[in-house]
């Protein structure tokens, strides 16, 4: 379930600070360190999963959750008006640079499409 080595995790566990704004029994949401917009927070399952690739069947409700989760903190995070973001990068050539799934919220600017 839980990976020693995986920053995320250690998140997850409290080993490592993080500005924690939602959480329930599935994931933990947390403002991102480099933010990319007024609001920019990772949602991620307590579950180690390294990439989409490696999602499996028993996990859908993990997936939805996450998306649950984006639409209560976009009510919280007052962005439910301007619109917002979510994106979830695959792979390094995607941009992934933590491989523990995590589901990007980003509010409170102006985007263009497509992503760069
Ligand atoms: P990516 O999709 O894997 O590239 O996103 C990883 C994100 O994790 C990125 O936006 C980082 O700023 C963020 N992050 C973080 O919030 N805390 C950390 O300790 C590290 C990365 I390392």
């Amino acid at each position: 379930m839980s990976d020693s080595e995986c920053l995320f995790c250690r998140i997850e566990r409290g080993e490592i600070d993080a500005e924690i704004v939602y959480q329930n029994d599935l994931l933990i949401a947390f403002r991102d360190i480099h933010p990319q917009a007024p609001t920019h927070i990772l949602i991620i399952p307590r579950k180690h999963i390294s990439t989409i690739n490696d999602l499996q069947d028993e996990d859908a409700a993990i997936v939805g959750a996450l998306f649950l989760a984006a639409k209560e903190l976009a009510v919280s995070e007052g962005l439910l008006e301007s619109g917002y973001r979510v994106a979830m990068n695959c792979g390094e050539g995607a941009g992934q640079s933590v491989f523990h799934i995590h589901l990007h919220m980003l509010g409170g600017r102006a985007f263009s499409w497509p992503p760069g």
